[in-house]
């Protein structure tokens, strides 16, 4: 693996290579070797990541369906953001509100961009505050926003007391505010928690409450988790985001325990809550079946109830047959393959779960725009050096709230939980969980995708949009992780079963064989020579 890291940087000029060398590591999951990563991309190499504004409005706000999220921007950034990332949601009755299939944008001109847009924002809060009466408003500030100074939360302030029923808050998350989507998704957790979490102190009756951190309901996601936890017993407070509600959110502090399923998009909600409130967090991921059992069993071990813990070994009894007899099936077909996972911030480490399930190997794995605690481990977070880029981030100021904080365990409880072998407020990232001499790559450039697959030629690349078709023409099937290719659920023992046969008929067909990848090619075919072939 160290001769293929230097395939990979050879041909940069050499400052870049020595920077991009950083964030290629051969792994060692004994002893966990430093990546750089949550660093900026270097100019001209072509790299998957998103910006500020989409980790902010895209990711964390807009799954929820009853807030109207005004882009204040050019259009452009609107459309961008609209219906593309799969978040489904499912009012509670058709009367209910349902703002997701909408697209709201200030439409910013050049004549905005002179005189200033704060005025046409105050307009478009105003048209949609008449036109649909929401429970909430939130402004989204794009590149040029930033650039020409619109205040938006002044703006915020101003209409919020006009309206008198209707929260108003905006967020600066200029596209260029980070290296990444990351800095929005920051941003996005402080507006959460200033804005909306506490606003209502009315307690949902049930004995085992949480909310549900990081999952956006991408595919159904959320509905299959939903339809588990209700089965087991357990309160869903409010989710963070999908399939969610201003009213859950704004009641999310009255939970007893947060889980978290994307760590790096919510961990800042983790902590705040848990120093505000007193309510602790556990990093769960219900990807894979073995990984949903698990999750399972710790939410029932967190509460300690015996009834509880019963009656989560009686789903888990009931859900997994189904499972396993498409497996058994399935597994001979897909055993001994391998598979390249580079997606975001979490689903690069949350897919590895169920390809180990079909008993196929990840060879080489990375994040977008995750940071080192992501790879490493949480415990490397005193070590992370604050950069420039960070700091431009606010941080909020967190204090135990005087009336409502109230620890859901005390030390002694915590430290016991700890000692069964529960990650209270932890999380040991991906690397530990995969196999020695295996590659990690932090924000993988295109050019070094394409020679990975060269090199190793998996049976499968696990990416985006982006790359999908690029790697397809090379003959290798490319499977999106983040829009699962329009189909899922992926998430608890149904989604487990979904994924088993969507691989399943993707590593096996033969039409891949068919295709020559340019390597395979010995001369490049002319234009001419196929147009009579054809
Ligand atoms: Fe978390 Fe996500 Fe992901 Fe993410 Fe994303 Fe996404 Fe993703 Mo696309 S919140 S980090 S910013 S799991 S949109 S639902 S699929 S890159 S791996
Ligand atoms: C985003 C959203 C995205 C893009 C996916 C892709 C998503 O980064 O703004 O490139 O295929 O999941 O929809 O990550």
């Amino acid at each position: 693996p160290s001769k293929i890291k230097e395939e990979l940087i050879n041909k940069y000029p050499a400052k870049v290579a020595k920077k991009r060398s950083k964030s290629i590591v051969v792994n060692d999951p004994e002893i966990v070797p430093e990546v750089q990563a949550n660093v900026r991309t270097v100019p001209g190499i072509i790299t998957q990541r998103g910006c500020a504004y989409a980790g902010c409005k895209g990711v964390v706000l807009g799954p929820t369906r009853d807030i109207v999220n005004i882009v204040h921007g050019p259009i452009g950034c609107s459309f961008y953001a609209w219906l593309t990332r799969r978040n489904q949601t499912r009012p509670e009755t058709p009367e209910h509100e349902n703002y997701i299939t909408y697209c709201f944008s200030t439409d910013m001109q050049e004549e905005h961009v002179v005189f200033g847009g704060e005025k046409k924002l105050k307009v478009a809060i105003q048209e949609a505050y008449d036109l649909f009466h929401p429970k909430a408003i939130a402004i989204f500030s794009t590149c040029p926003v930033g650039l020409i100074g619109d205040d938006v939360h002044a703006v915020a302030r101003e209409m919020k007391e006009k309206l008198g029923d209707c929260n108003v808050f905006g967020f600066s998350c200029e596209g260029y505010r980070g290296v990444s989507q990351s800095a929005g998704h920051h941003i996005a957790n402080n507006g959460v928690f200033k804005h909306m979490v506490g606003n209502n102190n009315e307690v949902k009756p049930g004995k085992f409450k949480l909310n549900l951190l990081g999952e956006y309901n991408i595919g159904g996601d959320a509905f299959e988790i939903e339809r588990l936890l209700e089965k087991c017993g357990i309160t869903l407070v409010a989710s963070f985001s999908g399939n969610s509600t201003v009213g859950a959110i704004e009641n999310a502090h009255t939970a007893d325990l947060n889980v978290i399923m994307c760590h790096r998009s919510i961990n800042y909600m983790g902590d705040m809550m848990e120093t505000k409130y007193g309510i602790p967090w556990m990093k769960v991921n219900f990807v894979g079946a073995e990984s949903t059992a698990k999750s399972l069993r710790k939410i029932a071990e967190y509460f300690g109830d015996e009834e509880l813990k019963a009656k989560v070994e009686e789903v888990i009894a009931e859900e997994v047959p189904a499972v396993k007899a498409i497996i058994d099936e399935i597994r001979p077909r897909t055993e001994g393959k391998t598979a390249m996972l580079f997606v975001g911030g979490s689903r690069a480490h949350h897919y590895q779960d169920l390809f180990s399930e079909l008993g196929m190997t990840t060879i080489a794995a990375g994040y977008e725009f995750a940071h080192r605690d992501d790879y490493e481990g949480r415990e490397v977070l005193p070590k992370i050096k604050i950069d420039a880029d960070s700091k431009n981030i606010e941080e909020l100021k967190v204090t135990a709230d005087p009336e409502l904080y109230n620890p859901r365990k005390s030390k002694a409880e915590l430290e016991e939980l700890k000692a069964k072998g529960l990650e209270i407020n932890g999380y040991e990232g991906m690397m530990k969980q995969m196999m020695k001499k295996t590659l990690v790559v932090d924000d993988i450039s295109h050019y070094e995708s394409e020679k990975l697959i060269e090199m190793y030629k998996p049976d499968i690349f696990c990416a985006g949009i982006k790359e999908k078709y690029v790697v397809q023409k090379m003959g290798v099937p490319l499977k999106q992780l983040h829009s699962y290719d329009y189909g899922g659920p992926y998430t608890g023992f149904k989604g487990a079963v979904n994924f088993y046969k969507d691989i399943d008929r993707m590593v096996n067909n033969p039409v891949w064989k068919m295709i020559k990848a340019p390597w395979e090619k010995s001369e490049p075919e002319s234009l001419e020579a196929s147009y009579v072939a054809s």
